[in-house]
């Protein structure tokens, strides 16, 4: 079927919210421009000010860490502060909202900033894991947030679990595997639902980049919410070309009117 761009929120196109009506399982794909509108700079774009040299696709590395442990524990004590700082906005509500209005709804998250679940989302496949948590680089064994507290002036903390080992955030590295149990949910959910949401992904980052096109091989239709072009807008059947921030609210406003 051929791809439909929709640039305007106002005009969602009737074929579009009959297919979510219809639709009783759905799967949402998120990613980082989900929470560009809450402040928190994607991966892809250009950083600014002290990180504004810093690659966050080098930083986000087994290797990174190994080299210059204290540089990649800083930068992300930065966005730590700065995802404490911030707040969802309005596409996270929007989502959190869809739960109640279709009979299943599974939220897949690449995201670290824990949105999704602040703003009302319950059951979140977080596939990178969450960056408020810290776990020992040698055993993988959670820590202690109090732990950390107490040996923040060390960058990074040591791990209260290995001799050799340090604290670093609970979120996956390029070249490190997912949580087997959270991917198995997050394609088992691909490959049972109606319709699959793809939103702020550049759809770069493997395996997650595999889950809607599992969902499509599966039969479901797909709608990509995405500013910018790429591979999952255009395979999808809607591209909505805008932020999510206005076109999840707009849909959902949509759909519950609707339903109500
Ligand atoms: C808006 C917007 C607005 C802007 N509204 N939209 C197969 C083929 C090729 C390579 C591989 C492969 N399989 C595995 C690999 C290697 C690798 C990989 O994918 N590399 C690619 C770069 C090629 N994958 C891995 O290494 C993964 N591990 C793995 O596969 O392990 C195998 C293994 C098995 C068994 C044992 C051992 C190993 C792990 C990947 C981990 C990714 N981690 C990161 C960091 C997480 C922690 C942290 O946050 O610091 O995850 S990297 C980074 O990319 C982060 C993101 O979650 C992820 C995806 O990025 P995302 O979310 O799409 O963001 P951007 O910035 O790319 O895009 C933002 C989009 O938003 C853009 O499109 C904008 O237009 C849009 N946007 N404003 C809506 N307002």
């Amino acid at each position: 079927m051929s791809r439909t761009i929709c640039r305007n929120s106002e005009e969602i196109p009737r074929e579009l919210l009959d297919c979510l009506e219809r639709a009783g399982k759905v799967a949402v794909l998120t990613g980082a421009g989900v929470s560009a509108e809450s402040g928190i700079p994607t991966f892809r774009e250009a950083h600014t000010g002290i990180w504004a040299r810093f690659d966050p696709m080098q930083l986000a590395s087994p290797e990174a860490f190994e080299q210059d442990p204290a540089t990649v524990w800083d930068w992300y004590q930065w966005r730590r502060e700065l995802i404490a700082r911030s707040r969802p906005n309005a596409g996270h509500y929007a989502l959190a909202e869809l739960q109640g209005l279709v009979t299943e709804l599974v939220t897949i998250t690449q995201n670290v900033d824990g949105f999704h679940a602040l703003a009302g989302s319950s059951g979140v496949l977080e596939l990178h894991g969450n960056i408020q948590r810290d776990v020992c680089s040698r055993t993988g064994r959670t820590i202690d947030p109090d732990w950390i507290e107490a040996h923040r002036e060390q960058r990074p903390p040591p791990s209260p679990h290995h001799a050799e080992g340090l604290a670093r955030p609970d979120v996956v590295w390029f070249g490190e595997a997912l949580d087997p149990g959270t991917l198995d949910a997050a394609f088992a959910a691909a490959g049972i639902c109606d319709v699959v949401i793809t939103a702020g992904t550049s759809g770069a980052v493997q395996p997650a980049a595999s889950i809607p096109v599992a969902a499509l091989q599966a039969g479901a239709v797909m709608i990509d919410i995405n500013p910018e072009e790429n591979e999952l807008s255009r395979m999808a059947r809607w591209h909505l070309a805008g932020p999510s921030a206005t076109w999840l609210p707009a849909l959902v406003g949509e759909l519950g009117r609707n339903r109500g």
